[in-house]
């Protein structure tokens, strides 16, 4: 059967990669990156989140290869025998000649298998293999450059495995290797270049120079055509990690960007149109009952309040009822997430509640890993005063009750003067004095190591927002990822984004940007811009994103000022809404998840493969290459009860009432959400379908 030549042109006019599976029990599917079991950014999430998919298609005939490490393997593998002989044989072939490689199963969804390489333990090949790239492809590395060198040693191992293995395989089953980011990418040129029989994809997630010159305070986007990109890399001695990157992106079959965006970004900077883009899906959940999503905001909401008391005790002259939560996260590049332009907006925004006497009190969290030294005594003490406060009142509470139990068992009603004894009074007066504090809460919950240069402390600095009793806006920097086990803010990241009102991420470079998304999927408002693959994704598919609680900050075709202009008045009028407004924009914004899903966005990866199939082994797989690899004219229309303009569409509720009218009979939600299901033929019209699912003939809308 593998003789035979398998078409992959429609027939029934449906896009071909959904018309025709590929025979997936003839191939093997490899996907490399440095980011298996291995978490240092967003690659991870890709490859965790997508895996499900994969497997549901791959079966056994899927493969992860990452590096090797003691603890991410003791913690996330379970480790095995590989059951395919051909791979076993490899395995056995490269341990003989003294690299140490693991076969396991990763715990994640699906279980995909995975190959670790032991980068250490292959380190006594590097001058041999440096010179071995060298006289490949004219590319040296040099010494100082840990990262590259790394990347070097895994990239031999993993092109030595494929050689391995198309030699025993001679092309039955055949090979499609998807290789992800410049790390992975030394194993994609040596396999080139030693002619290995295998499809191979190369994506970018980021391109390294995008990275490095956006966080330069360079304007970017109006320059692309104009940098001289040698000369960049070289001065920021990355020329080699940039030569690198684009062999790895010229020699693929097939290359892929997550993003339009970081597709224009990589035709200039590293000439090469993408020919397909992938964007980043997740695996969404769907709760049964609607409501579940809304009492988990609830209760983690609880629980950052919890917190909140502790750190601004003694300054607690705000209601915790009419407190919003917003918040930043992710990897510390100040000017490339937007840290700059959401503390400038801060400022103004602290500005604006105050001059209009606002009652809304707006506490931000900074989550964005820095150097520190543990936690402050200052933070640590305000979550113990709120500790024996709570203690104080439990006793108090209990005595009480004790004596109210008493007098109403003689049948008396008690002196509610009397009931509390001095030493009650004493004890309370006690617990009272130690929350008076001498200073402002901190703005940071940890010690910095470099306080005095950390971007967003001289930030904060300059706009002056100390957390004083008159500011609407409190900061709380915590230069720390989250965690359930910390004594602080015991949460993990996903319960805090619930409990949270709005995650702010006003980015200016982001390849795609999965923060957002993120709050999508657990229904919580976020703001992205239409300078992040998702932000552009959103404005492409959704009419009026805003309605659906998706804010997208335009720095593109504004000037930094305007852009925190627009953020700010994003912000403030988040702040204008009702709780019910709120609840009714929560419930909008989860109905997108469905729009993020690997199980339609796992479509774009499919189509990767069968095109890299296809020129690879052109006598086999045929496929017509003009198909269209883009989704293209669909969107999820307004919710069918907000007004058509979209600037109403920030209050956009049916009874518009500026008071708390949560007792109010609701409107009905689920209606609203059925009615726009019948409008939205989505993900559907998308061109895309659940994986494993074949679509009728004409279902198709286009
Ligand atoms: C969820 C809960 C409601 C709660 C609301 C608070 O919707 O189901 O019971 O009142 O959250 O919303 P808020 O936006 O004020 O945090
Ligand atoms: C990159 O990670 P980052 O945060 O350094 O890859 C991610 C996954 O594709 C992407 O979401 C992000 O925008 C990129 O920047």
């Amino acid at each position: 059967p593998l003789s035979r030549s398998v078409s992959m042109t429609s027939l029934s006019g449906l896009p071909p990669w959904e018309d025709e599976g590929l025979p997936v029990e003839d191939l093997l599917l490899f996907e490399v990156a440095w980011e298996v079991t291995n978490k240092v950014g967003g690659i991870y999430t890709v490859i965790q989140t997508k895996s499900k998919i994969t497997v549901d298609e791959w079966g056994e005939n899927y493969f992860l290869m990452g590096p090797y490490y003691e603890h991410n393997c003791k913690t996330q593998v379970e480790v095995c025998e590989a059951p395919n002989p051909a791979i076993k044989k490899t395995m056995d072939c490269l341990s003989s000649s003294g690299c140490q490689v693991r076969f396991g199963r990763w715990l994640i969804e699906g279980c995909p298998y995975v190959i670790l390489f032991d980068i250490g333990a292959a380190a006594w090949n590097l001058d041999r293999w440096k010179g071995e790239f060298w006289d490949t492809c004219g590319i040296g590395l040099p010494f100082h450059d840990r990262e590259a060198n790394d990347a070097l040693i895994f990239g031999s191992m993993v092109a030595w495995f494929f050689k391995e293995l198309t030699d025993q395989l001679q092309d039955m089953p055949n090979v499609i290797a998807h290789f992800h980011e410049w790390q992975a990418g030394a194993g994609l040129i040596l396999c080139r270049s030693r002619k290995v029989p295998m499809a191979t994809i190369f994506t970018t997630h980021a391109t390294l120079l995008g990275r490095y010159l956006c966080a330069g305070n360079v304007d970017f986007y109006n320059n692309l055509d104009k940098f001289n990109i040698d000369k960049e890399a070289g001065d920021r001695q990355i020329y080699h990690r940039y030569c690198l990157e684009r062999a790895a992106v010229h020699c693929s079959h097939v290359f892929s960007t997550v993003s339009q965006i970081t597709a224009v970004e990589a035709d200039h900077i590293l000439h090469r149109k993408p020919d397909v883009v992938t964007p980043n899906g997740l695996n969404v959940k769907k709760f049964s009952a609607m409501h579940e999503f809304q009492n988990l905001h609830s209760t983690n909401k609880a629980k950052i309040q919890e917190f909140v008391r502790g750190h601004f005790y003694g300054h607690l002259d705000f209601n915790l009822e009419k407190t919003l939560y917003f918040f930043i996260a992710g990897r510390y590049e100040f000017s490339n997430k937007g840290a700059d332009i959401f503390l400038e907006s801060l400022s103004r925004l602290n500005y604006l509640l105050r001059v209009h006497k606002s009652d809304m009190t707006v506490v931000v969290f900074f989550i964005m890993p820095a150097k520190t030294n543990n936690f402050n005594v200052e933070t640590l003490k305000g979550q113990a005063v709120r500790k024996q406060l709570w203690d104080t009142a439990h006793s108090v509470k209990e005595k009480f009750g004790k004596r109210l139990y008493e007098s109403l068992l003689k049948g008396e009603i008690p002196d509610m003067n009397k009931i509390l004894d001095r030493d009650d009074f004493t004890i309370m007066k006690r617990a009272i004095y130690a929350t008076q504090r001498h200073s402002l809460p901190p703005v940071t919950t940890h010690n910095m190591l470099e306080d005095s240069t950390d971007p967003i402390l001289s930030n904060v600095r300059r706009i002056g927002l100390f957390n004083a009793r008159t500011d609407r806006v409190k900061i709380v920097f915590h230069p720390e990822f989250l965690s359930s086990t910390s004594p602080l803010l015991p949460m993990d990241y996903e319960e805090f984004v619930r409990g949270c009102h709005l995650g702010v991420f006003p980015s200016y470079y982001e390849p795609w940007g999965y923060t957002p998304g993120e709050c999508t999927v657990m229904g919580i408002p976020s703001v992205t811009t239409n300078l992040s693959g998702f932000g552009c994704f959103v404005e492409e598919h959704v009419s009026d994103p805003a309605a659906y609680g998706i804010y997208i900050v335009d720095r593109r075709f504004r000037a930094a000022d305007e852009s925190c202009n627009q953020l700010t008045h994003f912000m403030f009028a988040f702040c204008q809404q009702t709780r019910r407004q709120r609840i009714i924009q929560r419930n909008r914004t989860e109905r997108l998840s469905d729009l993020l899903d690997w199980k339609y966005l796992g479509r774009f990866y499919m189509h990767a493969r069968h095109l890299a199939l296809s020129r690879a082994f052109p006598d086999k797989f045929k496929m017509d290459q003009a198909a269209p690899p883009h989704p293209e004219g669909f969107r999820y229309p307004r919710p069918s009860s907000v007004p058509p303009s979209p600037s109403v569409s920030l209050h956009s509720t049916p009874h518009h009432s500026d008071e708390e009218d949560e007792n109010e009979e609701p409107y009905d939600e689920e209606e609203e959400a059925e009615r726009d299901r019948q409008n939205i033929k989505a993900p559907f019209s998308l061109g895309v379908m659940p994986v494993g699912k074949k679509k009728q003939q004409g279902e198709y809308v286009s």
